[in-house]
């Protein structure tokens, strides 16, 4: 048990990058007008990590260990949100963006549960001040003497200054310690740090005349920007420093005891780093408050106090009034995990900067014209010829803290969906986010990896990004919802008593009540949206030279570029099965499913604009794509959707895997009420040979030769995004007066219950959400603490029940 051994065997290289340093200006005027958005918890992938919306500038955060041994540390020093730390759940239990909330982290491993309070203060001309409230309480299980350590970091980027503002002593400092500086964007500032609460370790060697501990001790350090990220490996190399010299100090049997090792000796001053450490035994509170210095006074903890409780406060009553939970699941049962499933979506949102590897190459056979394209275009993507694009800026919320945090293109539209429903112009500052992405040609990148940090997630071939990779579109479902609610604005004005200084909460939005700023957004983003409709049209065109031209009075067909055997990546539903082999001659139904999605809300939005020469094209195109979805993909044979490709004979054939993909024209809303096709897909859906189980709709049929096979990532597993869409449609048919009413609305019912009750018992026994649920037991499955479009339960949560859902509901998952 030396010390000295547990301390070298830690990670101790910074990731260096090769990045220049040029400035951005990108977004510069949106971020004056949006005050109340500047500060959050904005760097998801840390269990706490504040920053504003700006480029280079301050950012803070939190690490924390149990220090009552040597060995612990190393595993148990807890900065990055990771996956199997131990935590026995952890998250937002309520939290708004505009006003900040609480989080919990039950920290299994280090026996002890850290919350932290996060609210902002407005005032002032820099997007206010902000404060957090840092409590740790011992878990049940912990020891009496439960040490631990906790280290609060700012971090300074770009011009300007951070340092310690009180005067110098070489113990460390009994009461408050306050940093101040000053940056671009934010002005003046300080930052205080309270002596707070709780016992100290006492004394029990002869270092602690060095060094005692019931002092907060500051270590300043100056360290290269683009290392700022790494602040563990930073803090590990001082502690190694520090550790050597007591091993030459003292014997094994005199060193000092863990907690003592492992604390820095206070050393303030200036520098771009600022480290400031306790050590507790037992439970512990402190506050920060970072007071901006155009406010007229700097935030005390009982602002904080206050804060905290006024924005709880407005959570509640806002959840009410967005989420109105319907029966069964109006009871208190349900109303802690609803909560924490829309916060930990919404605490989820980043921002994000940095550059991103691309390869612009447009290699000959990235136009997958020819047969056995997929592997000219592996050679071709051998070649590795990305290079650095940017720097960029994405604010976005992510799919999962730990294992995917940065955007995803179309988990973000399923993201936002919820999202709106709280706040439409905090939706819409994010979708506009995305498009300032879009390149000149009209392309949006499906994953956004920016910067090192973000890069230091991802293995280094998944990183390139390609600019004839699409990802459906789903920030159209957002634009759609706008406009709705633009055409009814009546309902969105629901005032509601908020945090005093702040824009009045509730659903109102400068956006939907205002119809000049409405119209403002939508003039801008505009033709934006018509540039990667065009993209799409022009890059994932299918071609139909071997069709029958006749037969087809549209040109509408569509395939993925980048596909593998085994993957269409580009799809969102990686391993589903497709055509065998690949052919340049396929074409894939749930594309020209997005292509009707987006010439339909294009339609909707030149419409609102009066565009009408556009809104005869997108009328016409949308048309062409509902007669080709059902003139290229229907089987009559199969009763269902397919995707269509050329077979040795040089024959139009349709392949068919029942699942997502073939009821995708259903899926996303391009099946009408009276469609003859509507009774088959029910009937699929409806039966459990197929695609029925009691936790959710799967995949992928349990009949197809697929099911369950190979990664069996899209061929079974249950995935919250594609049945909520289900659901969404069949509440929809019910209460139209379709033929299929009946059976629509019993399916509803039932499928509404079954997807609730199945991840609400997840998280009930594993404390998470999860990215999808088995469709044999239901249980939680691949990533944990997966809060992205496993959120969407809140929205089903809040839609209507129906009559016939008591007579058809299950109530078994229901006991907990
Ligand atoms: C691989 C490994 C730490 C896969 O939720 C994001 C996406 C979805 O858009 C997609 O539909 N997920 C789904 O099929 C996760 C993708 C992760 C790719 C990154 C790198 C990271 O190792």
């Amino acid at each position: 048990t030396l010390a000295a051994a547990a301390i070298l065997s830690l990670s101790l290289t910074p990731h260096v990058a090769a990045q220049d340093d040029p400035s951005i200006l990108l977004g510069e005027v949106g971020r004056a007008s949006n005050e109340s958005l500047l500060w959050g918890p904005y760097k998801p992938n840390l269990y706490f990590g504040v920053r504003p919306k700006i480029p280079k500038s301050l950012s803070a955060g939190l690490m924390w260990a149990k220090v009552d041994n040597f060995q612990d540390v190393q595993h148990n020093f807890r900065h990055t949100c990771e996956q199997n730390e131990g935590m026995a759940g952890y998250g937002w239990d309520e939290y708004d963006v505009r006003n900040g909330g609480q989080q919990t982290v039950h920290d299994a491993g280090n026996k002890i549960d850290i919350t932290t309070s996060f609210v902002k203060i407005p005032g002032g001309k820099h997007g206010g001040s902000w404060g957090v409230r840092v409590k740790g309480t011992p878990r049940e299980d912990a020891p009496a003497m439960l040490m631990t350590t906790v280290v609060f970091y700012a971090t300074l980027e770009g011009l300007g200054s951070l340092e310690v503002e009180n005067k110098r002593d070489e113990l460390g400092y009994e009461g408050d310690v306050t940093l101040k500086g000053n940056s671009a964007g934010l002005g003046e500032y300080k930052l205080l740090v309270t002596k707070g609460e709780g016992r100290h370790p006492t004394e029990t060697h002869d270092s602690y005349k060095e060094k005692p501990l019931d002092r907060t001790m500051v270590r300043s350090m100056a360290a290269a920007e683009e290392n700022l990220w790494q602040i563990k490996p930073l803090f590990y190399q001082e502690l190694k420093g520090q550790i050597e010299a007591y091993v030459e100090k003292y014997t094994v049997e005199a060193m000092p005891p863990p907690w003592q090792v492992y604390t820095l000796p206070n050393d303030p001053g200036a520098g771009n780093i600022q480290m400031v450490q306790k050590v507790f035994e037992g439970p512990f509170e402190f506050d920060i408050m970072f007071s901006s210095g155009s406010a007229t006074k700097e935030v005390t903890s009982e602002d904080l106090t206050e804060g905290i409780e006024s924005a709880s406060k407005s959570f509640v009553e806002k959840f009410g009034d967005v989420f109105d939970l319907k029966a069964p699941y109006n009871g208190p049962k349900y109303a802690q995990f609803a909560k924490s499933m829309f916060s930990n979506l919404f605490g989820g949102i980043g921002y994000f900067q940095g550059d991103e590897v691309v390869d612009r190459s447009y290699a000959p056979e990235y136009d997958e014209e020819n047969e056995g394209f997929w592997e000219e275009a592996a050679e071709a993507r051998a070649k590795k010829r990305e290079q650095l694009e940017g720097p960029f800026e994405l604010y976005t919320s992510v799919p999962s803290r730990p294992f995917f945090p940065r955007g995803f293109l179309w988990d973000e539209g399923f993201h936002l969906l919820p999202i709106a429903d709280w706040d439409m112009d905090i939706a819409l500052e994010i979708v506009k986010s995305w498009f300032n992405l879009m390149d000149s040609d009209g392309w949006i990148g499906r994953e956004q990896i920016l910067g090192d940090e973000a890069r230091s997630k991802v293995p280094p071939e998944f990183q390139v990004q390609y600019p004839h990779y699409a990802n459906p579109p789903t920030l159209f479902f957002i634009l759609d919802a706008f406009v709705e609610r633009l055409s009814k604005p009546n309902e969105s004005a629901i005032p509601v008593e908020g945090s005093p200084g702040l824009r009045q909460a509730g659903l109102n939005s400068a956006h939907t009540d205002n119809p000049e700023v409405a119209n403002q957004y939508l003039q801008a983003i505009y033709p934006l949206l018509k540039k990667q409709y065009h993209w799409f049209r022009r890059t994932q065109s299918g071609d139909l030279a071997t069709y029958d031209r006749e037969a087809f009075s549209s040109k509408e067909a569509y395939r993925w570029r980048g596909r593998t055997v085994q993957h269409v990546l580009t799809s969102g539903l990686d391993d589903y099965p497709r055509p065998q082999p690949p052919h340049p001659g396929e074409l894939h139904v749930d594309l020209i499913s997005w292509m009707g999605v987006m010439a339909k809300s294009l339609k909707n939005i030149a419409t609102y604009l009066g565009e009408t020469q556009d809104v005869a094209e997108f009328t016409r195109n949308a048309n062409g794509i509902l007669r080709n979805i059902d003139d290229l993909h229907w089987s009559e044979k199969e009763k269902t959707f397919c995707d269509a490709t050329i077979d040795e004979f040089e024959e139009n054939v349709l392949v068919c895997h029942k699942g997502y993909i073939s009821i995708f024209p259903f899926l996303t809303g391009l099946i009408e009420p009276d469609s003859p096709r509507l009774g088959a897909i029910l009937d699929l859906i409806e039966d459990p040979e197929e695609l029925w189980t009691d936790f959710g709709i799967r995949s992928l049929s349990k009949s197809n030769e697929f099911y369950g096979t190979d990664e069996n990532y899209w061929r079974g597993p249950i995935w919250m995004n594609m049945n909520y869409l289900a659901v969404r449609e069949l509440l929809k048919i019910a209460q139209s007066s379709s033929p299929h009413a009946k059976q629509a609305g019993s399916i509803y019912s039932r499928l509404r219950h079954n997807l609730v009750s199945n991840v609400y018992k997840s998280w009930k026994e594993t404390g998470f959400a999860w990215e999808q649920y088995n469709p044999e037991d239901g249980h939680g499955q691949r990533t944990q603490h997966f809060t992205g479009w496993t959120s969407l339960v809140v929205k089903i949560m809040a839609m209507p029940e129906l009559e016939a859902g008591k007579a058809g509901g299950d109530e078994s998952h229901d006991e907990l």
